[in-house]
């Protein structure tokens, strides 16, 4: 038996109706039994094509199946509500995240990573999952759900973002402009990277890191999306949102 958490989300249609029928198809499922869910969290939608608010939840199950069988299960269960895969990132009527399954940690890319990569620093996976399981701890990042969250409830709200092209200011200082609640800086060589691990330090390109940046990596605020799709303005937009500014 695996103690797993998932994420419910979806912002297209009757969302109560949707995600408890959801948790019913699972708890249906050979080798799926569903333990404790969280209550609904109406949220902001993260990412330019997202659409309307967004309906999210956390649930915990327990599963004899595998990371990669559970996966088939919630994309099935997705499936028979409606769901589209058309825009990537656009509305859905039902998404179903796996976030953590057990302790592991599992890349099989493309489509098996655990922890999910975005579970660590998005309101909308951590306001939920709060609720369920404050203590349990981040297999990667060793920190509990309690304390990711409460890095992301600082204010102003730390972004350091690595440039090695140098070439980031313009973008940050706009940004800047119209969130007062951010505290936007470029790194661009080893005398700007701040002593401690507060906020997030964001790698939005691609290419080597040069060797003064690479213990950056082990940081808790670490967040890498130099492979995610979009310009660098709104890959910050979206994690700035995901953080809740
Ligand atoms: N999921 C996305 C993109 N944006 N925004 C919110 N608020 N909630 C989500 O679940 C969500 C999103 C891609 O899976
Ligand atoms: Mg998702
Ligand atoms: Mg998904």
């Amino acid at each position: 038996m695996t103690t797993c958490l998932i994420g419910l989300g979806g912002n297209l249609g009757n969302m109560p109706q949707t995600i408890v029928g959801a948790l019913q198809s699972l708890s249906r499922s050979p080798g799926v039994r569903v333990e404790r869910w969280s209550s609904l969290f109406q949220t902001t939608p993260v990412g330019s094509a997202a659409g309307s608010e967004f309906t999210n939840a956390a649930a915990q199950l327990e599963t004899t199946l595998s990371a990669r069988e559970l996966l088939s299960c919630l994309l099935a269960v997705e499936t028979e509500f409606g769901r589209e895969r058309s825009i990537e990132w656009g509305p859905r009527t039902l998404d179903l995240d796996l976030l953590f399954f057990g302790n592991n940690v599992i890349n099989e890319p493309p489509v098996l990573h655990v922890p999910h990569s975005g579970c660590w620093y998005r309101r909308f996976v951590l306001d939920p999952l709060f609720e369920l399981v404050p203590d349990f701890v981040h297999p990667e990042k060793h920190q509990t759900i309690a304390e990711l969250r409460a890095r992301l409830l600082a204010r102003p709200f730390r972004v350091d973002v690595l440039d090695l092209a140098g070439s980031i200011d313009p973008v940050l200082r706009a940004m800047q402009a119209t969130l007062p609640e951010s505290e936007l800086r470029a790194i661009r060589q080893p005398d700007e990277v701040r002593h401690d691990d507060h906020g997030l330090l964001v790698r939005l390109d691609s290419g080597p890191l040069p060797p003064w940046a690479l213990p950056l990596k082990s940081r808790v605020g670490w967040l890498d999306v130099s492979a995610r799709m979009g310009d660098r303005q709104q890959k910050l937009i979206n994690i700035l949102r995901s953080v809740g500014l």
